[in-house]
């Protein structure tokens, strides 16, 4: 058994970013997948026994579970002395940037995405506003990335890893051309893809089943969660 394992399913960008921190820092670990389509989350037993929270990712070692991917990073950056910020400004900063991503980058993208590719009947109205979210979110990190390679200057940190948990999935889920739209992003994320250690998500975490998209719905293809990023 691998010293960590990473409660997680292939199509959450919440548990890649782990898996990145994870892979990226030579660490040993597996996923171990959560039928998150089934419900498994939602289990009175799965929540006792791993998140509270019903939510991936969840990571494991020695018998602790940890939650919250943010939190995760911020443990993983300090127990192993990688990829952490260096000093007390940067510290600040790195917790600022975690929390943005959490409520307005990661947060308004992957709603827009659930609606956008998974939801039965998306309301146009609400899809619209969930989009002007992540157009307001993403102008402000691209901005930022114009002037530096990373989020926090010269070198990759958790921060990057945070905010690029779900930059790696197709166009045809996320509803967004990151090319494009976001410049800066675009060059971003692709420097984040040259690190060692860096594979899609869905090849990382070939594990687990989330909601199906509509269409696989319509074709009756199912939940399958093994597809592939269009990312190179
Ligand atoms: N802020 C949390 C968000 C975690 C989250 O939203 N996880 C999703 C998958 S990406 C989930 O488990 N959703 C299941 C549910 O809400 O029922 C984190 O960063 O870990």
């Amino acid at each position: 058994m691998a010293r960590y394992q990473l409660h997680c399913v292939g199509g959450s960008g919440n548990s890649f970013k782990v898996a990145l921190f994870l892979n990226c820092a030579g660490l040993d670990w597996e996923p171990v997948g959560v039928d998150l389509a089934g419900g498994q989350n939602r289990d009175a037993a799965w929540r006792t026994a791993a998140n509270a929270m019903g939510e991936v990712p969840v990571l494991e070692i020695d018998g602790r579970r940890m939650s919250q991917s943010g939190a995760i990073l911020a443990w993983l950056a300090e127990t192993h002395g990688a990829f952490g910020p260096a000093g007390a400004e940067e510290t600040f900063e790195t917790m600022r940037w975690l929390l943005f991503d959490n409520h307005k980058f990661t947060g308004s993208f992957a709603l827009h995405r659930n609606l956008f590719s998974k939801a039965s009947e998306p309301h146009p109205t609400v899809l619209a506003y969930m989009r002007s979210r992540v157009e307001s979110a993403f102008s402000i990190v691209d901005k930022h990335l114009a002037d530096c390679r990373f989020m926090l200057g010269e070198r990759p940190t958790i921060v990057d890893f945070s905010l690029a948990g779900y930059l790696y999935y197709p166009a045809e889920e996320t509803g967004f051309d990151l090319a494009a739209a976001f410049p800066a992003i675009d060059a971003w994320r692709k420097r984040l893809a040259a690190l060692p250690g860096w594979r899609p998500p869905y090849e990382m975490m070939p594990v687990g089943n989330s909601l199906p998209m509509r269409r696989q719905r319509i074709d009756g293809s199912g939940g399958s969660n093994h597809r592939h990023s269009d990312f190179q």
